[in-house]
């Protein structure tokens, strides 16, 4: 009976791990959006729609589970023409209290204020978790506590389980323009790191000459890049003859097809080469002209 117990627990223990081996992520509200893998904050309360009167991102997935596991909690933040004002922007730790969920807000920006932050700028937070200046505000669960630092937050509520963190900007209404825009990028957080920038390139129908014989030279690397397309003594001027070369083709898709077609003979080539070369008959000079000469053939 007691082994069966232990087995249930070691079950209901992993069951309690598993969400948090999921891939994190991060989900945009509001009026966020996400551009070249950067999000972007607007609170806007001055037009006609509330939508983006308040926008944020939530992270999950990031293997949070008390407020006291958190160990990283940082951004980098641009307020771009605007500012931090009014608790904006800030991140949001939910927290389940005894008498139902509750924020802990952490401002960004400067103490004690969080107001006068560099226009225009990227700025970065730094890992608040830690933080003595009194940016946690916990007077949801305890009025009178907006001003805590992080050790008089734990001491409060760092044995309750979170149930979501996230970066919310919201302070429109307290702008001259009812409008405050606030681009977030690298937002960690524990082991996770969120909307660092990267951006996948866009799918096209083809490769201009210049695209071309740049993937060319970068998939045949140098070398042989230059027995393909120098002319000159010692083939540096490989890069213009590509880019006349590919210039001549008709389109974009048929450039793209003809830097698949010289890769593969590239590989041919340089099999070749390597065949001969261990016969000893290519070595230095001799191998680049095998090699040139079996690209000439292609290219
Ligand atoms: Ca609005
Ligand atoms: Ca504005």
């Amino acid at each position: 009976m007691r082994r069966f117990i232990v087995i249930a627990a070691v079950a209901a223990f992993a069951a309690v791990l598993t969400p948090a081996a999921l891939a994190a992520t991060a989900t945009p509200f509001g009026g966020a959006t996400v551009n070249d893998g950067i999000l972007t904050l607007v609170s806007n309360t001055g037009d006609a729609g509330a939508t983006n009167d308040a926008s944020g991102a939530t992270f999950s997935g990031t293997g949070v589970t008390l407020f006291s596991s958190i160990t990283m909690l940082s951004s980098e933040f641009n307020v771009t023409d605007d500012d931090c004002k009014a608790g904006s922007p800030r991140f949001q730790v939910r927290v389940q209290t005894p008498s139902g969920e509750k924020n802990v807000f952490v401002y960004l920006g400067p103490a004690p204020s969080f107001t006068g932050c560099a226009a225009n700028a990227w700025l970065t937070s730094g890992n608040l978790i830690g933080s003595s200046e009194g940016r946690f505000d916990t007077s949801q669960i305890l009025a009178g506590t907006q001003v805590s630092t992080y050790a008089q937050a734990l001491a409060l509520v760092g044995s309750y389980p979170v149930t979501g963190i996230s970066l919310v900007v919201d302070s429109g209404w307290a702008f001259p323009d009812t409008e405050q825009t606030v681009l977030v990028r690298n937002v960690r957080i524990n082991a996770s790191t969120f909307y660092t920038g990267e951006t996948t390139p866009p799918e096209t129908g083809g490769l201009n000459p210049a695209q071309a014989c740049k993937t060319l030279r970068s998939e045949l690397g140098l070398s042989a890049f230059r027995a393909a397309y120098g002319t000159n003594t010692n083939r540096a001027n490989a890069y213009g003859k590509c880019v006349s070369a590919m210039a001549r083709m008709k389109s974009d898709a048929a450039r793209s097809s003809a830097v698949t077609r010289i890769d593969a003979a590239a590989a041919k080539c340089a099999k070749l080469g390597v065949t001969k070369k261990g016969k000893g008959k290519a070595k230095g000079l001799a191998k680049q002209t095998s090699l040139a000469a079996c690209l000439k053939k292609t290219v």
